[in-house]
């Protein structure tokens, strides 16, 4: 079998809970033709990317795909692109709020994620699951782990990308749009399964 690195985050901003955590390690261990490794990792600028980079140099995947809580989106979002930008809202779980910094000085302006995001998304979306692209993962901890990861996996054959998904139930303060776990869990099912 492939070997698939999928990540998700620690709970940041005052939440108990991250959805991406959640769903990731309710997922099957084997989904397609991928044997799946699962990593926790920190809502923090730079740590995140390298403990990825830590499992990846051990584990020598085929494709790594984070997954990050955008609380506020109502719909499963593959990401098309990453920005070499931090510039946080909130500070992340070890205080940093880096405003106008690169994520690699003298890096490109931004990479393209490298899984086939449009596939994911119409196979999400025909087993009847909101889903739509993103052309902004945002500037926060979420973004700088996928520019990490594309900047590193450039050139080479590791194919990389990132989900967000919405707020669980639970999370869900006034309106805020949300989604069960069980529909998290299968989209991120599906989205494995289309990976070639
Ligand atoms: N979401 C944040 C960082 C961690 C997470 O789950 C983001 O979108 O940047």
């Amino acid at each position: 079998m492939k070997k698939l690195l999928i990540t998700g985050f620690d709970p940041f901003g005052g939440e108990s809970v991250n959805p991406s955590w959640e769903a990731v390690r309710r997922l099957d261990t084997q989904i397609g033709k991928y044997e799946l490794t699962k990593l926790q990792i920190p809502t923090v600028f730079g740590e995140a990317f390298q403990s990825v980079q830590a499992a990846m140099r051990e584990l020598q995947p085929d494709a790594v795909l984070c997954i990050g809580q955008a609380g506020g989106r109502s719909s499963i979002t593959p990401e098309v692109v990453a920005i070499n930008l931090r510039e946080a809202a909130i500070a992340d779980n070890a205080g940093n709020q880096p405003v106008n910094q690169p994520v690699v000085e003298g890096g490109p302006a931004a990479y393209f994620a490298t899984l086939p995001v449009r596939e994911i998304a119409g196979a999400v979306r025909q087993a009847g699951i909101p889903c739509a692209l993103s052309y902004s993962a945002g500037t926060f901890v979420c973004n700088d782990v996928l520019y990490s990861l594309l900047h590193a996996c450039r050139g080479t054959k590791t194919l990389a990308g990132f989900i967000h998904v919405p707020f669980l139930p639970e999370q869900a303060k006034e309106k805020a749009p949300s989604m069960p776990e069980e529909t998290i869990v299968k989209a991120l099912t599906i989205a494995v399964e289309t990976l070639p």
